[in-house]
């Protein structure tokens, strides 16, 4: 990506270059786009279909203020969006009571291995949220595995192979001494165990202090698991969801090679700014165009929509090598 001279800007070192560019027609889906009554969409896992369809799960708050899973295809991954005409994954507490409140955020990988998509969802139970799975083929049929980390506990992907013959979990669970990111293990999807420390939120005044949490499954490149994470600063007015980059180690993705210091997408367009929850943007899912560098980025914005950024994989790693250090990667004193 070029970036014309007067368009960057260097503070300490960094540079500052708009590593991801919102789509012109956005947000390219809101509640007037749903078949059915609802408050807002945002929050979508993304995946292409065989055929080359994107797909998108949405997450549909209802007028109780209850969330529920709803795809949208499209050709183009842009416009021409077909939602499905009645909600596609509801919660189904009579069998799965950590769904009493609502399924949200789901994140989607395809695993080759077993032919099918896994979604990793956020569960609202009376006990806080929880991580539940759940396997497709089609989008359509769905079968549940149920909760897999009980709260609190959420945002959570998993890798699309195994790594050293287990599956792996991304997740985030919340403790008095703070939201970091951890990765666990599992021989079968339904045990999880050797729980490790994956990345630490900061402390005091930066703005991925206190919470973060895994943002889209993370991008398998050359160089390493590419991930994008949310840091969320409490300020007065409320709080601030923004974007980091890091990178971890193939084979062992629990090391972090590179992380950059400064966020990298922030809430500036007004869509992003005002709506339910003011200064959100939270992106679920991506998709990878066929030149295996550009990545479509779905993010919800303002609790109210969904939004479309795109970015270089070649880029974002270049960006990382510019601003980004392993050193960053310093351990809380009493975690
Ligand atoms: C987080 C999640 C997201 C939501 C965000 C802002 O904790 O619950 O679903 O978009 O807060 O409200």
């Amino acid at each position: 990506m070029t970036v014309p001279a007067e368009k960057q800007v260097s503070l300490l070192g960094t540079r500052f270059e708009p590593l991801l560019v919102r789509h012109p027609t956005n947000p390219i889906l809101t509640s007037k786009h749903w078949p059915y009554p609802i408050n807002s969409v945002f929050n979508a896992g993304a995946t292409l279909l065989a055929d080359g369809t994107t797909l998108l799960l949405c997450r549909v708050e209802d007028r109780r203020g209850l969330s529920h899973l709803c795809a949208a295809r499209s050709g183009n991954g842009v416009d021409g969006w077909q939602v499905d005409s009645e909600p596609t994954l509801v919660p189904d507490p009579k069998h799965y009571p950590e769904e009493i409140w609502g399924i949200e955020d789901p994140r989607i990988t395809f695993v080759p291995e077993l032919q099918q998509y896994v979604i990793t969802y956020t569960s609202y139970s009376r006990g806080g949220p929880g991580v539940s799975l759940a396997l497709t083929k089609d989008f359509r049929t769905f079968e549940r595995y149920g909760v897999i980390m009980p709260p609190d506990d959420k945002d959570s992907a998993l890798l699309p192979r195994r790594i050293d013959g287990c599956w792996a979990l991304i997740h985030r669970p919340m403790t008095k001494l703070g939201s970091h990111m951890w990765i666990s293990y599992s021989p079968d999807l339904r045990y999880w165990g050797r729980h490790r420390l994956m990345l630490e939120a900061r402390r005091g005044a930066w703005w991925d202090a206190n919470k973060i949490g895994l943002s889209p499954p993370p991008i398998e490149t050359s160089r390493g698991w590419l991930v994008f994470y949310h840091g969320v600063r409490h300020t007065p007015s409320g709080c601030l969801y923004r974007l980091g980059l890091a990178l971890f180690d193939l084979e062992n993705p629990e090391k972090c090679l590179l992380r950059g210091d400064s966020w990298i997408f922030g809430p500036e367009a007004s869509y992003e700014r005002h709506g339910d929850v003011d200064d959100v943007v939270f992106p679920c899912g991506y998709t990878m165009d066929p030149d295996g560098d550009t990545l479509n980025i779905y993010y919800g914005a303002a609790d109210c929509a969904i939004a479309l950024a795109r970015a270089s994989v070649r880029s974002l790693l270049g960006w990382l090598d510019a601003n980004g250090s392993c050193e960053r990667r310093q351990r809380a004193q009493d975690l």
